[in-house]
């Protein structure tokens, strides 16, 4: 008996990102999963999520977007539990039920609402100023000292363990990778701390074969940056 399209199981998974975008996480995911999936990239710098193609896929013009099956799923969050539950075995989110499970939503909310929307003051301010300079000027600076604030946060939450969650790599290590990432942006204009405990996580992800396939993907499609620590790395000499 042949099995309709929708209840495939695992479904087919086409993630949509741009690169370095906070769609990376979801790549590291999907790529630590060990699931099939193709990764398909929309640059955003080159404007190609608001072109009609991708328009089609994704009405909201944002990456990432994972096609799984007959569904379009956006968001980081619901993207990254999904492919967490595709593949309970691969170990990115702890048990349903758990507190720590609790704990990888609070990180990962926190995240997404909090610290990517700060960083989008920086990169976009336009997107809360409008057009005047000033503003522009006042939303940038206001968000720099922010985000200031918020490495201090991420420092404390992390406190002595190796990993977001304590002793085990999830997907919120992933998510956080990104925005170790983006705190070197030559468009950050304020000083920020030193982060020795972000920076130590940072490191123990990219030791991660996962994350160096996904990046190194990104980085074939446009070749971004990494962090001093990293750029010197063979990998991504080449
Ligand atoms: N809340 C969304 C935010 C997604 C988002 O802002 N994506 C950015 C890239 S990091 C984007 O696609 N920006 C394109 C645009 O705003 O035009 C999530 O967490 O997935």
């Amino acid at each position: 008996m042949q099995q309709a399209a929708s209840t495939v199981f695992p479904p087919k998974l086409t993630l949509y990102y741009s690169p370095k975008a906070c769609s990376l996480a979801s790549h590291i995911a999907l790529e630590e999963s060990r699931l099939p999936y193709e990764a398909v990239s929309v640059d955003i710098r080159a404007g190609e999520n608001v072109g009609p193609d991708y328009l089609k896929i994704n009405p909201g013009g944002i990456v990432p977007a994972l096609v799984a099956g007959d569904a379009v799923i956006t968001e980081s969050q619901a993207i990254l539990a999904y492919i967490a539950d595709l593949a309970p075995e691969s170990g990115l989110m702890p048990r349903p039920g758990t507190r720590v499970r609790a704990k990888a939503h609070e990180w990962m909310n926190w995240i997404s609402s909090s610290l990517h929307v700060t960083y989008r003051s920086i990169f976009r301010p336009q997107a809360y100023a409008g057009e005047s300079p000033d503003a522009i000027a006042a939303v940038r600076e206001h968000a720099g000292k922010k985000l200031a604030k918020m490495l201090v946060e991420i420092e404390r939450r992390l406190g002595d363990a190796p990993y977001a969650l304590g002793e085990d790599f999830s997907v919120v290590d992933a998510y956080l990778f990104v925005f170790y990432l983006w705190s070197f942006d030559e468009r950050i204009q304020a000083e920020l701390p030193e982060r020795p405990r972000y920076a130590a996580l940072a490191a123990r992800v990219w030791a991660r074969d996962a994350v160096r396939v996904a990046v190194t993907r990104e980085r074939a499609v446009r070749a971004y940056e990494l962090p001093p620590q990293f750029a010197s790395d063979p990998v991504t000499e080449k």
